[in-house]
């Protein structure tokens, strides 16, 4: 999608240190982090969020992504959030499918 900042930032259109990338996938940190570790995990190709029927291969590649995020991150044993913000309710700012993976902090309990 043309006006897409994730797109163009995962598709390298905009330069950003990418933290993890493979065929289908980006990862960057996120510019407000919420954590000591908050790396975006995002599809090269556009998706609005979750709920796009978004290919399982694609959904595969982020679950891969996520771990090697951890992994390069530091939070593979010590543990790290995954979110995915989903629509106007859950704050969803921008609309294309990200994973939020929070960690390097123990979080407290909440809404999750
Ligand atoms: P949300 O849509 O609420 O799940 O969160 C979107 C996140 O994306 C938010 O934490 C800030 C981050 N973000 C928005 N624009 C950019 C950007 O241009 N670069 C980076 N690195 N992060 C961004």
């Amino acid at each position: 999608m043309s006006d897409c900042i994730f797109c163009k930032i995962a598709n390298h259109e905009i330069p950003t240190s990418l933290v993890y990338e493979d065929d289908l996938v980006a990862a960057f940190r996120d510019m407000n982090p919420q954590a000591p570790v908050h790396v975006l995990v995002v599809p090269k190709e556009h998706y609005t969020n979750i709920v796009d029927e978004v290919p399982a291969q694609t959904l595969a590649a982020m679950a891969h992504a996520v771990k090697e995020v951890a992994r390069i991150e530091g939070v593979l044993e010590s543990g790290f959030r995954v979110i995915a913000n989903t629509g106007e309710d859950a704050g969803q700012t921008v609309h294309h499918l990200h994973w939020h993976v929070l960690g390097g902090v123990h979080m407290s309990e909440g809404m999750l």
